[in-house]
């Protein structure tokens, strides 16, 4: 599920080389973020401790053909941790929105927290693979709920997105999520080239 933008087929042909991806890992607090990170990180479950700070992780990821470098940036997802978001999205080339599927007390918070971070003129155009996680979970909402619950469709055409349902402890849906986002990455890359150009 997305806005399109990411719909076309095999951009993973006539790669460009890249150093590394810069990708925020952000969500709130218990959402599953740092599973997410390490289970990509080590393909294994890993026992988490909430986050007070960041964790940062190079992780190579063989994506088609392709072995692309990412460096993700886990940061905090508590409120008072919050405000420190913005010093991981100025220049980053992608977000992982991460959003606890069971916790449909908490999905208007996240709503607000996702909107707030796509309008920050940092943000402005970078894509989010919003990752509705723990779908293992027999209450999970579905995608097309948590689509709506988070009015992903407000969004706007200015940030491409894709909605991904995973299960971060033994990582269903992780890879294919991180595909799509590469692919509105490099698509996004293309684009400001042309803008350039003109
Ligand atoms: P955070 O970094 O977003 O704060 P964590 O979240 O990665 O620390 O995970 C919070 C809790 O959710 C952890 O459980 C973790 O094991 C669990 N979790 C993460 N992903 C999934 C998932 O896909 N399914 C299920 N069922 N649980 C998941 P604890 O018990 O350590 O709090
Ligand atoms: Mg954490």
């Amino acid at each position: 599920m997305g806005n399109g933008l990411s719909d076309q087929s095999s951009v993973f042909s006539n790669l460009p080389c890249f150093k590394s991806l810069h990708i925020a890992i952000l969500g709130l607090d218990s959402a599953g973020k740092t599973t997410v990170l390490y289970r990509l990180q080590f393909n294994e479950f890993v026992n988490t401790v909430p986050t007070k700070g960041f964790n940062s992780e190079k992780v190579k990821v063989a994506l088609g053909t392709s072995r692309v470098t990412f460096h993700f940036w886990d940061v905090g997802g508590q409120e008072k941790l919050r405000p420190l978001w913005k010093s991981y999205t100025r220049c980053t080339d992608g977000i992982v929105f991460v959003v606890d599927s069971v916790d449909v007390e908490r999905m208007e918070e996240a709503k607000t927290e996702l909107h707030k971070l796509t309008r920050s003129s940092e943000t402005q155009g970078v894509p989010v693979l919003i990752v509705a996680n723990k779908q293992d979970l027999r209450h999970s909402l579905s995608v097309a709920q948590i689509e709506k619950m988070l009015a992903l469709r407000e969004l706007g055409a200015a940030t491409p997105w894709h909605l991904q349902p995973t299960c971060a402890i033994i990582g269903d849906g992780l890879k294919e999520g991180l595909g799509r986002l590469y692919e509105l990455i490099l698509k996004r890359r293309k684009m400001l080239k042309q803008q350039k150009k003109r």
